[in-house]
């Protein structure tokens, strides 16, 4: 899938609506954590940058990737705007890849059906490491920032 029409280089900042007073859950997975935490910096940086206070942010870790549905189920009647799955799976030489990249995907989809808040997909699925590097802060931009503006955009509707 391309970015090309959907990256940081099209950004224009001062586009992107403040989001004072909005509440936001994270859950991030600690499964390659070098990705992870890249991409919650950038979601926490564009976040903090819109006028987002530390008291209206709440992050959770969980294990992997497979277990963001669940994260994300414990944070959705607690009043937030919008919640954010970030998590980073890369394929091995099994299809263990395909097997929690499905799961994740359909589970954060059947969340949103709920209707009872938007669950933003920030999940890396990639097929190798340098791929995850190029999207989590190197040179495709970050998807920790996009997912923010994204979720700022859906917490407003
Ligand atoms: C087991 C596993 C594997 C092989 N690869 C990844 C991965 O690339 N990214 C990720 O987020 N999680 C991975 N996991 C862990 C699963 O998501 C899950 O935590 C375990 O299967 C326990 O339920």
């Amino acid at each position: 899938m391309s970015s090309a029409n959907s990256n940081l280089k099209n950004l224009d900042f001062d586009k992107i609506p403040s989001a004072k007073g909005l509440k936001f859950g994270i859950v991030v997975s600690k499964w390659n954590s070098q990705i992870t935490r890249n991409l919650l910096d950038g979601c926490l940086n564009l976040l903090k940058n819109k006028d987002v206070i530390d008291e209206n942010i709440e992050v959770i870790y969980v294990p992997g990737s497979f277990e963001l549905v669940y994260g994300c189920n414990s944070l959705i009647d607690k009043g937030y705007d919008a919640i954010i799955a970030i998590g980073s799976v890369i394929r091995g030489e099994t299809n263990h890849f395909d097997f929690i990249c499905h799961a994740t995907s359909n589970g954060i989809k059947d969340l949103n059906l709920l209707g009872k808040c938007p669950v933003l997909f920030c999940v890396l699925t990639d097929d190798n490491i340098q791929q995850s590097l190029d999207r989590s802060g190197g040179k495709f931009g970050n998807k920790g920032v996009e997912v923010a503006i994204a979720a700022i955009e859906m917490a407003l509707i």
